[in-house]
């Protein structure tokens, strides 16, 4: 009888094995997380930003760093969380569950549900995907595309809270900016920079104590230049020719320093809408 159930067994995982895909190795792994129907959800927060609810995505994506193995960082904008992913700092590092599709969503948007939902309640359910992009730049171009929509839905969500659907029907991005100036005397410009760009969650050390911890911080302008946070916060992929696996984790160890340079440059926060939120050790790293 045992031999029959470990037969049924066997046979039965193999209906369990052709969608349960794994990532290829020694790549980078993008995880993006969307709030399901969160226009429905978020209907009595205030408009067209909700500073509570940023703060509280933010910790939501702090939650996922934490669950997540590999992390470099993550951009939050709206309802979602991208998170950048990589397996390559060593020749053992391991991939998050091994690079499990259905292991890495499930995981994933549930983390994300159940962080938020422990600091609004209500139906926070996430969707969640994953996927690679073999190339750094691509991986930049990535954050760029998600920065330009978090813009675009700015912009749009301004207008939203001042023009009726009907009066924005056929207005681009550019005009609706130009009717909230000119119309109702609001500048988009002025909103914190966290709202119209989204905002950053990187990893800083406490100089003093060593103890490194998650942090938010209001995203700069993503671009592909030298010297700016993307270049700096995607790590190299170590290569036989010029860079032996030490050489790697060296330039990585110096980008990375660079990039929370960069990003805590950029003073404008969040937490400055919710002090009484701010993790304490950000006023002191921002000074
Ligand atoms: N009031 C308010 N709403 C927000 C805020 N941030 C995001 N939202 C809402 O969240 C929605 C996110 O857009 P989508 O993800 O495209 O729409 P969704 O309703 O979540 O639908 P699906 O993602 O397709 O399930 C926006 O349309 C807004 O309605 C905020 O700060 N304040
Ligand atoms: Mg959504």
């Amino acid at each position: 009888m045992v031999t029959d159930r470990t037969a049924l067994g066997d046979r039965i995982k193999r209906y369990e094995q052709p969608p349960n895909i794994v990532l290829p190795r020694r790549t980078y792994t993008l995880v993006r997380v969307d709030g399901r129907a969160f226009h429905t959800y978020l209907r009595k927060c205030e408009k067209p930003f909700d500073a509570d609810f940023a703060a509280d995505m933010d910790n939501t994506a702090i939650a996922l760093c934490k669950e997540m193995a590999g992390v470099q960082f993550a951009y939050v904008q709206s309802d979602e969380i991208s998170v950048l992913l990589t397996d390559f700092a060593t020749p053992t590092t391991q991939p998050w569950f091994g690079g499990e599709v259905q292991k890495m969503v499930s995981i994933a948007a549930s983390t994300a549900t159940l962080a938020l939902h422990a600091q609004r309640g209500g139906p926070s359910i996430f969707d969640a995907r994953v996927f690679t992009i073999p190339d750094p730049i691509e991986v930049g171009n990535y954050f760029i595309w998600r920065q330009r929509d978090c813009v675009r839905n700015s912009i749009s969500s301004a207008a939203q809270s001042f023009f009726s659907h009907k009066e924005l029907h056929g207005v681009s991005c550019n005009q609706m900016q130009e009717k909230l100036f000119t119309e109702k005397g609001v500048n988009w410009n002025d909103y914190p920079s966290g709202f119209k760009r989204g905002r950053l969650i990187t990893k800083v050390e406490d100089l003093e104590t060593k103890r490194t911890f998650w942090q938010s911080a209001a995203a700069p302008t993503f671009t592909l230049n030298h010297g700016e946070f993307l270049p700096l916060a995607i790590p190299p992929m170590p290569s036989y020719s010029e860079k032996p696996f030490d050489l790697a984790r060296q330039a990585n160890i110096e980008s990375v320093n660079a990039m929370h340079r960069k990003a805590f440059g950029e003073k404008v926060n969040i937490e400055d809408a919710r002090s009484h939120r701010a993790p304490e050790p950000w006023k002191e790293m921002s000074q």
